[in-house]
């Protein structure tokens, strides 16, 4: 009884202590106004740490993307076709908040970091999984999709507008079907080998997977609070997320259930880092992974034969000296001299050209050529602007003299230019001028054009076309001017070109790839990125893998 008696007592304490730190501190700060604000409107669908819950997370780290005005919007007058609803008095809903309050609720979610940070442990993981028992089970099972499409033709397209995913058939271009996705999908989506399931990662930490034959999502499981991408293995087999928060990456199997977390910490147990990206190296059956805030490169092999990994000095490891790890999933460090902020591959995978960030006071990133067996950089190569190395794409290339070589080229975030870098000298051969700065740059095996966008400066409504061969743009295409045009993906035939046009009440836009002519328009609600499953699969050399 004691004991009841005493945790009572000692519960209103703490009721009285909280309520008596939460009136001070309301009386005291703005910021505790807002936070008291926020668990008495927010906390109920956004968790009470802000973590997320049946609305998304609303911490600084997820909400980055998302401009003030626009956040500000969505607390006035709520989320179109979402639970969300307005919260000003002022706006069509009659909401409870007054102008200020909306201002400082929308400055607090986006400016105030959560602390202690918060933690999504193995056990958060696996408790988030959710399984839809019959698409589970038919998913076993072999089928043929249920809509009349060539399915290796599918395009899957991002609509950020309103979270939504559109199928479009990529013979027809007609949109097959369209289904809610969760809060700001981010990055390519991943296709198991046979195209039939693709992996979606939310900026949320979120990872869906949808049986696109059935149109059915299969299973989904939170990798962690602020996820930036995920990988899946060459075989099918397996899935890696890459986390901002916590810093780690996330092994699954193909169903989404957690295998290992492996922290993301420099060697010998030093600094924690973020984790920049992880990306399948499929001939090495391996996952290649970088870290953000510390120099190193990492190889987790999922190939069950892997060698071991030993760690520290060896005198000779036929002895088995030392302690070694077995070699799947063990963890192979590569030393840089900087972080990674983003990489891509050369075509044999023997090789990754990842992105620095330029250092304060100077103009210049670096790219650093890391030879991925020999485990170390083997070339740096001064790049201006800011390199958008994971949008790059490769190609073989006539050099002046004749002689043959391979080509991979970068578009640039920060300066109107894209960098051509010979893989035989590791020297850039050529820095071509664009229209603006821009984020991705595509092709197709049957097409003698790349495209590139201009969406980061003044000229964003227009699409530069760069003969591959001259290295000299070959026209422009704009849908709507002042209207932003970006991100595009071949057909399986490299015939047709599908771009966004990247706007609420936008469309995706259709190109002949020869002539440049619009062949076709399909509204959407800010289409962001499509992937034509059969170049995902097949690793078009256009394409972003
Ligand atoms: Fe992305 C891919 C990083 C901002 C849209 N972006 C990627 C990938 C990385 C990355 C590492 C590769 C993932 C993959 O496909 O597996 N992106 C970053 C950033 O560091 C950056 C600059 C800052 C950030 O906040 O993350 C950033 N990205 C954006 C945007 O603002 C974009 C334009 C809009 C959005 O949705 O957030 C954007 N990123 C995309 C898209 C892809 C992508 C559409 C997939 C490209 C593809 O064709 O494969």
């Amino acid at each position: 009884m004691l004991p009841k008696l005493l945790l009572a007592a000692g519960l209103m304490l703490m009721g009285w202590d909280l309520a008596r730190a939460q009136d001070a501190g309301a009386a005291e700060s703005p910021a505790a106004a807002a936070a008291a604000l926020y668990q008495q409107h927010c906390a109920a669908c956004h968790g009470t740490n802000r973590t997320g819950g049946m609305g998304p997370a609303l911490l600084p780290e997820s909400l980055t993307r998302i401009k003030s005005g626009e956040l500000l919007q969505v607390v006035r007058v709520g989320r179109p076709a979402t639970q969300m609803p307005g919260f000003a008095a002022d706006g069509p809903a009659h909401g409870p908040l007054t102008p200020s309050e909306v201002e400082q609720l929308a400055r607090y979610v986006a400016k105030t970091p959560v602390l202690p940070v918060p933690e999504w442990s193995a056990h958060d993981i696996r408790e988030s999984r959710i399984v839809d028992a019959e698409a589970f089970k038919a998913a076993e099972k072999p089928t043929q999709p249920v809509w009349p499409a060539d399915p290796m033709n599918l395009f899957v397209v991002v609509e950020a507008g309103d979270h939504h995913v559109s199928l479009v058939d990529g013979d027809r271009f007609e949109v097959v079907h369209r289904f809610p996705s969760r809060f700001a999908l981010h990055g390519g989506p991943k296709f198991s080998p046979d195209g039939r399931f693709v992996y979606f990662g939310s900026r949320d930490g979120w990872i869906t997977k949808y049986d696109l034959w059935r149109l059915a999502v299969v299973a989904e499981v939170r990798a962690g609070l602020n996820m930036r991408n995920i990988a899946v293995s060459g075989d099918g087999r397996w899935l890696m997320a890459a986390n901002f928060l916590p810093g780690n990456v996330v092994l699954f199997d193909s169903d989404l259930q957690l295998q290992r977390v492996i922290p993301a910490v420099a060697q010998g147990g030093g600094a924690a880092s973020r984790v920049s990206a992880v990306y399948d190296a499929a001939p090495r059956k391996s996952f290649i992974v970088a870290l953000k805030d510390v120099p190193e490169l990492w190889e987790i092999s999922y190939d069950p034969e892997a060698a071991p990994v030993y760690r520290g000095l060896v005198h000779d490891w036929r002895l088995k000296e030392g302690i070694a790890e077995a070699g799947q999933f063990a963890v192979r460090r590569t030393m840089l001299d900087e972080p990674l902020d983003d990489f891509f591959f050369d075509d044999e995978y023997a090789h990754a050209i990842g992105a620095t960030r330029p250092k304060a006071g100077s103009d210049a990133a670096q790219a650093q050529v890391v030879n991925l067996d020999i485990r170390r950089r083997i070339a740096t190569l001064d790049l201006p602007g800011m390199p958008h190395l994971g949008s790059g794409i490769g190609w073989d290339w006539t050099r002046p003299d004749g002689t043959q070589t391979r080509v991979v080229a970068s578009p640039n975030l920060r300066d109107g230019l894209v960098s051509v870098i010979d893989t035989q000298s590791w020297k850039t051969i050529k820095q071509i001028p664009t229209l603006g700065p821009g984020f991705f740059m595509r092709s197709h095996e049957a097409s003698r054009y790349a495209w590139v966008d201009a969406m980061m400066g003044p000229r964003k409504d227009t699409l530069l076309v760069i003969d591959k061969q001259t290295l000299e743009p070959a026209g422009t295409v704009t849908a709507e001017p002042g209207k932003t045009l970006a991100h595009v993906e071949f057909t399986k035939d490299g015939r047709y070109v599908l771009a966004s046009l990247w706007e609420m009440d936008g469309a995706l836009v259709v190109y002949d790839a020869k002539t440049l002519r619009e062949v076709k328009r399909l509204p959407m609600k800010k289409p962001v990125g499509k992937y034509n499953v059969f170049n995902k699969i097949t690793r078009s050399e256009g394409t972003s893998h």
